[in-house]
């Protein structure tokens, strides 16, 4: 639901591709001291984390991922509501430090076709809907199909990380297990501490024995798609993320200024980003770099973004411009088939390469069976 705010924002905001500022990129080819990046070696050590750092320090804040100890225990308290396809495991992660922890809670359906080790996709999800269980099974979230398919589904619901509430986010994994990010102008937020989660799914994923940890996928949609990728640019091990109609703070370039702004999202969102992320509230001209520079972070690994005809408000062609411009780290430092040479307005139908995919639907604001199917054959042409 939009908030009268939120909606008289969207009325205001612009559509219109004319006035669309001229952007000014950042290469991601040179580095800050002006030195040409063209093999893997310079990406790595030199580029990759000064890009990394930049995100961090003006977009999206930390991810600490130091802790003492982690526990995986299985918990079971839900019937399983597909006992013939699979196997339903709960199973809550409490991670300690400094004396204290936290617990969150993940849900898993495993295969009962096939031995396994099965790979594993694994949705962050935030719809209050599916809050107390994340275990409906519809268009957004298909978990009996991709049973059928082979693969595993887990899913956590972001709240038990940290609450999507502007007040009390922080009264989940950020004041019990890191204290000190508070009031850091490039702490830990919301978007943060849910790819956190996502990190220590993964702890879980390495360490199960009918769980295939290589062949892995991070998915979100919208608020928890920009988490994905920014979880997935700090967590190598994840060999897919898929992230639909991610949008501003996400796929989409903020310097563009279609659609949700960088101040739109920060004064209604204020706890999903980096305080510093203000700083560039009406000025995003001044962001010393864009959201192109994301896919290469997460490159040679899988990135997929989706977009929708009727979600103006997360600037598609932004989107697709982002990974077009931020897929020439796959294909110019690592070699990959990944050369997006159409222009957005050119596009008929999805564009499925080695390691970057996208696709634009018709509709809404939404995460369907479409997106889902058209992401399941771009992994299968991958894999290949
Ligand atoms: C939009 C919001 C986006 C996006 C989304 C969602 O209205 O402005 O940034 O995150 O909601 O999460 O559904």
């Amino acid at each position: 639901l939009l908030s009268p705010i939120n909606g008289m924002s969207q009325i205001l905001a612009n559509y219109d591709e004319d006035k669309v500022p001229a952007l000014i990129l950042s290469d991601p080819f040179v580095s800050e001291k002006g030195r040409l990046i063209q093999s893997i070696t310079d990406w790595e050590k030199i580029r990759r984390s000064e890009i990394v750092r930049l995100f961090q320090d003006k977009v999206y804040g930390q991810i600490p991922s130091d802790f003492e100890a982690i526990s995986f225990e299985k918990v079971n308290e839900t019937a399983n509501p597909y006992p013939e396809i699979a196997d339903l495991e709960e199973v809550n992660i409490t991670v300690k430090r400094n004396g204290k922890s936290h617990t969150m809670r993940i849900n898993f359906f495993l295969p009962k076709d096939g031995k396994g080790p099965f790979p594993v996709i694994l949705l962050i999800n935030y719809l209050p809907k599916y809050a107390d269980g994340t275990l409906v099974d519809e268009a957004f979230w298909p978990v009996q199909e991709l049973i059928r398919r082979g693969f595993a589904t887990a899913s956590f619901h972001a709240e038990t990380v940290a609450p999507d509430i502007a007040e009390t986010f922080q009264d989940g994994v950020i004041s019990t297990l890191y204290p000190e990010q508070i009031g850091q102008a490039n702490g830990m937020k919301a978007l943060g501490a849910w790819g956190w989660g996502a990190m220590r799914a993964m702890d879980y994923f390495e360490k199960h024995s009918k769980l295939d940890s290589k062949i892995s996928v991070l998915v979100g949609h919208s608020r928890t798609g920009k988490a994905a990728l920014w979880a997935s640019a700090n967590d190598p091990r994840w060999a897919f993320t898929y992230a639909n109609e991610s949008g501003c703070g996400g796929a989409a370039l903020s310097k563009r200024k279609f659609g949700e702004t960088v101040g739109a999202i920060n004064r209604r969102f204020p706890h999903w980003f980096a305080d510093n992320f203000n700083q560039y509230n009406e000025k995003e001209e001044d962001l010393p770099i864009d959201q192109h520079l994301l896919p290469g972070l997460i490159a040679p690994r899988s990135v997929y973004y989706s977009s929708a005809k009727g979600d103006q408000w997360a600037d598609p062609k932004g989107e697709y411009l982002g990974l077009q411009l931020g897929s020439r780290v796959a294909a110019e430092i690592y070699g990959k088939k990944a050369a997006f040479d159409q222009g957005f307005e050119d596009l008929e139908g999805p564009v499925h390469l080695e390691s970057v995919g996208y696709h634009i639907r018709e509709g809404k604001h939404d995460l369907t069976w479409e997106d889902w199917s058209l992401f399941l054959e771009f992994m299968e042409k991958v894999e290949k």
